[in-house]
């Protein structure tokens, strides 16, 4: 099928859902392992999608990508967000992933260190993931994206107003959302600065809800 154009659709996304599904499930895995040691967890929640079969065609169309090149060039059919409380939580998980065998990670965008010129800030990571398809495996690309909640404030913000204005924005849209941008990066500094505080009084109320 991999040279051929897209006839069965469902079949398809098929992989990409199930490695959604895996990947959230073991995810939510590791975030469990740091609760039950009574240790703050680097993963606050995590969602996932898997792009609709009109995305992948609108992505397709705007990126000049042919249809038999799908599988190689839409690296974010399958999508995964990792939200953190602190920048700190985003680098502990990147670590995580890295240790991990189960995956192999073939792309790394650092747009913590270096925000895009939009003012958007995540970290990215493609990995190719194995799923189990009957006696087959099949190996999907997914993107990862980790960010804080102050960035994912910011980013779903600017995706709504980026639907209605195609990255066309007035000028002092433009200027408002570049220091909304700014003003996430301070919260999440000035979060940073009192996180050990935050982190102790935590787990400190994780613990006394058990007993
Ligand atoms: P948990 O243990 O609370 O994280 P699902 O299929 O139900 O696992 P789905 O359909 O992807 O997940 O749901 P969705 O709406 O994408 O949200 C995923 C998880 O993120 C859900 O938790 C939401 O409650 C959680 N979530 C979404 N927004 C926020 C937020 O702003 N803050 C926090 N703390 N959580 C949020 P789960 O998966 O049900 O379980
Ligand atoms: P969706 O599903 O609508 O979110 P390239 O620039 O080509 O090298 P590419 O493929 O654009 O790289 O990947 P990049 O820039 O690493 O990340 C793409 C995804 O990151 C986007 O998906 C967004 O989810 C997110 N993103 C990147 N830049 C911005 C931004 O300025 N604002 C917001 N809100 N999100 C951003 P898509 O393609 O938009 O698809």
């Amino acid at each position: 099928m991999k040279n051929e154009p897209i006839t069965d659709w469902n079949a398809f996304l098929a992989p990409y859902g199930q490695a959604v599904e895996e990947l959230k499930v073991k995810l939510k895995g590791i975030r469990k392992q740091y609760r039950e040691n009574n240790n703050h967890a680097p993963i606050e929640f995590i969602t996932g999608r898997v792009k609709t079969k009109e995305s992948v065609l609108e992505k397709a169309e705007i990126r000049e990508i042919s249809l038999d090149r799908l599988e190689e060039d839409i690296q974010d059919i399958a999508g995964i967000r990792i939200m953190c409380q602190f920048v700190e939580d985003i680098h502990e998980v990147v670590k995580l992933l890295h240790a991990r065998k189960d995956f192999e990670i073939v792309i790394e965008r650092d747009y913590v260190t270096n925000k895009k010129e939009s003012g958007y800030r995540s970290y990215h990571m493609v990995v190719e993931y194995p799923v189990q398809r009957g006696m087959d495996v099949k190996k999907v690309l997914c993107e990862i994206q980790i960010r804080t909640l102050a960035m994912n404030f910011w980013a779903t913000i600017e995706h709504s107003l980026n639907y209605k204005y195609r990255g066309e924005y007035p000028e002092e849209l433009h200027a408002r959302l570049i220091r909304a941008a700014e003003a996430a990066s301070l919260l999440d500094k000035e979060m940073s600065e009192i996180r050990e505080e935050v982190k102790e009084a935590q787990v400190y109320f994780a613990d006394k809800k058990k007993n």
